[in-house]
């Protein structure tokens, strides 16, 4: 290597500095690598960034005895040292890719794509993966090529336009070196120098900016993301004073491929304005009271926890849901009956609408007889399924009404209730042009078959859900082809506030058939079968689908 720095006149372009430049351009694209994973994974989840999956699949794949040694050698200090090998590791591997992707073009971007692979495995393998995780390392693995190319065709572009290096060079640098002169003789000869250079500079400048403010500033939202995470899991909520009935032994019917009872929280459908899930310190979290009450009051996370909470099931529903759609489940839900705490904050009268506020800005208007009344439990909810709320569905805490769609009941990451009327404010979809009041309506779904099923002739069961959370349903009818309407069977419901199940035998005949269903709640109401749309109160009809049977 000395030869070349003492024999070289001051050219433009020795092959050190060209390969010092590749080696760069190698660092520059993982960073580009990264830096676009940990953006997109604030929208996924932080857990889905490939720098700490890779860290986690080698601690998994670490054999023991070297496991035993790192905590041996380094203490608690374990992880970090980890972090610096992986680190060290991707250090290493972006300079050989920018070296090999200038001797060698392809060959670069190929182990660059390589390695993305992996990083793609590990991203998956994680326990909790869902379907969307890999998306940060695969777009991030695509900024990379991208940049990876464009940089190094400027690169090649100044090395042609370049005076060129003198051609005495080590043995060891030969290769670069005919790949500097076949640049060179390949060139096209009427470039600027000057500009060539300004040009490649131009282009690593704003990529290495770039790449350390968008990585930067993703990588703290999604470290605060990972604290509330391992916050959450920490917390333990404190049993139920008050712990619901257990689930009637009818309540779910044996049919392959219906809405189970109650919805997994990791299949509960999730609505909300946030493009960037809150992180909410729990311990930071209050909740204040305002407006028309003669006490405004303050509670604490640890406050909300030490009092008597009940447990309950409730089916949540989106007012956006169409007809047949799944934007409908039914959880178990942990919480404090919100009329308490208004009965301390005592409303002054003529005081007819509560405007809950997220932490981000989203309101929702709920009468407030809907949270005062003895006949519904409306509750700030902490729980859910057993679990504190996840953060998706609004960690620490949020509100949950029986019978009134989410978007005028259900704020999560709620941290005000005003206590107001209805003539004097507003809530976030009342301005967008929904109505500002939104009981929920009675509504089923057939959940099998599926619409446009090929089935054989036969008896087969038509099964699914039906709801109208506060009332209670009391009948689900099916009918064939618009014959007659036969009753369903229900399963025993929870509550009047879950959904229930039911199920129609049906004697299936060969040719194509279209299957209805309707419900009928405890006040006698009877779903009409004229279509409504969801805006600006919530979609009216009958679940109808098309089968073939053979
Ligand atoms: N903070 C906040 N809370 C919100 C919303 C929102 O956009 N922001 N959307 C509401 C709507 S429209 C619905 S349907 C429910 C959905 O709750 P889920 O995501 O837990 O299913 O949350 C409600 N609470
Ligand atoms: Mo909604």
């Amino acid at each position: 290597m000395t030869s070349t720095t003492k024999t070289a006149p001051p050219a433009e372009l020795s092959v050190k500095r060209i390969r010092a430049w590749s080696a760069l351009l190698g660092v520059l694209s993982a960073a580009v690598v990264l830096a676009v994973a940990e953006f997109f994974a604030v929208f996924i989840s932080p857990a889905s960034s490939p720098v700490l999956a890779v860290g986690s699949l080698v601690i998994d794949l670490a054999p023991s005895w070297l496991k035993d040694l790192t905590i041996a050698l380094f203490g608690t200090n374990d992880k970090i040292v980890l972090l610096l090998c992986v680190g060290l590791l991707v250090l290493v591997l972006a300079v050989v890719i920018g070296l090999i992707e200038y001797a060698r073009p392809s060959w670069g971007v190929i182990l660059l794509v390589f390695v993305g692979v992996v990083a793609t495995i590990a991203v998956t393998t994680r326990a909790q993966a869902s379907a969307s995780w890999p998306m940060p390392t695969v777009l991030g693995v695509v900024a990379g090529v991208l940049v990876l190319r464009l940089t190094m065709i400027r690169l090649r572009r100044w090395v042609s336009s370049a005076p060129a290096a003198p051609a005495a060079t080590p043995a060891g640098t030969a290769a670069a070196a005919r790949a500097a002169s076949a640049q060179r003789s390949s060139a096209t000869p009427n470039r600027v120098p000057a500009a060539s250079r300004r040009d490649f500079l131009r282009i690593v400048g704003v990529t290495s900016i770039g790449a350390v403010l968008v990585g930067a500033g993703a990588r703290v939202v999604n470290a605060s993301a990972s604290v509330v995470d391992a916050v959450r899991t920490a917390l333990t909520l404190p049993a139920a004073a008050f712990p619901a009935p257990a689930i009637p032994a009818g309540a779910s019917l044996d049919v392959a491929g219906i809405s189970p009872i109650i919805t997994p929280n990791a299949d509960f459908y999730r609505i909300d304005t946030a493009l960037v899930v809150p992180n909410i310190d729990a311990d930071e979290w209050s909740l204040k009271i305002t407006g028309m009450v003669e006490n405004e009051i303050e509670i604490t996370f640890a406050e909300l926890l030490a009092l008597p909470l009940v447990e309950t099931a409730a089916t949540l529903s989106c007012v956006s849901n169409v007809v047949g759609g799944d934007l409908v489940d039914n959880a178990m839900w942990l919480g404090y009956p919100i009329r308490e705490l208004l009965a301390r904050a005592k409303p002054l009268a003529g005081a007819d609408m509560v405007l809950s506020r997220s932490i981000d800005g989203f309101t929702a208007s709920t009468p407030i007889e809907a949270l005062q009344e003895e006949s519904r439990e409306s509750i700030l909810a902490v729980g859910m399924n057993g679990e504190p709320l996840p953060r998706e569905h609004g960690f620490p805490v949020r509100m949950v009404v029986p019978g009134l769609y989410g978007y005028v009941s259900a704020t999560k990451w709620v941290v005000e209730m005003q206590v107001t009327r209805f003539a004097d404010a507003t809530a976030y979809w009342t301005d967008r042009g929904w109505s500002a009041k939104g009981p929920v309506k009675v509504q089923s779904r057939i959940d099998v078959p599926a619409s446009n099923a090929s089935i054989e002739a036969g008896t087969l069961a038509v099964a699914g859900v039906a709801w109208a959370p506060n009332t209670g349903v009391t009948g689900v009818e099916v009918r064939v082809d618009s014959g007659t309407w036969e009753p369903a069977e229900l399963a025993t419901a929870i509550s009047v506030d879950t959904w229930v199940q039911w199920v129609y035998e049906w004697e299936a005949t060969s040719g194509n058939h279209i299957i209805e269903v309707r419900a009928t709640d405890a006040d006698g109401t009877t779903q009409s079968g004229d279509p409504v749309p969801v805006v600006p109160d919530g979609a009216e009809g009958w679940h109808r689908i098309g089968v073939q049977v053979s």
